[in-house]
């Protein structure tokens, strides 16, 4: 298994698992680029939207759920935050497993860079 993201799921590589239920995990980004900054991931693998198979929209669901859900558990919902998610090269996407960046805690600027 040479996905980091698929080592993180499977408990092989330490993350704060800050929630998790049977198709999706939160934990918190390596490198926050905000004061709030958690990862939200589908546990099987799916490596972009791109990609996204039809048997692979209840995980992309599931997903988003999560996103909301760890969004209001750390009281991101009053002032907002931000949901982003990079595709492929032009996208600045750098590790291929799908994912969610949940960033919160400062005012987020517009166009992203
Ligand atoms: P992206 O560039 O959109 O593919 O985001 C990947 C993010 O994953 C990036 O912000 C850094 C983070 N990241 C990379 N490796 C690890 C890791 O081993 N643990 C954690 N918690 N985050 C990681």
């Amino acid at each position: 298994m040479d996905c980091i993201f698929c080592q993180i799921a499977a408990g092989a590589l330490p993350a704060d698992r800050v929630y998790e239920d049977d198709d999706t995990l939160a934990f918190p980004d390596l490198r926050p680029r905000a004061p709030q900054h958690l990862l939200v991931i589908p546990k099987r693998h799916v490596e972009s939207l791109a990609s996204t198979q039809d048997d692979d929209w209840a995980a992309v669901a599931a997903c988003l759920r999560t996103v909301q859900r760890v969004a209001r558990d750390r009281g991101l919902e009053e002032g907002g935050y931000r949901v982003v998610a990079n595709i492929g090269s032009d996208g600045g996407q750098t590790v291929n497993h799908l994912h969610w960046h949940v960033l919160g805690g400062r005012l987020m600027t517009w166009p992203p860079g």
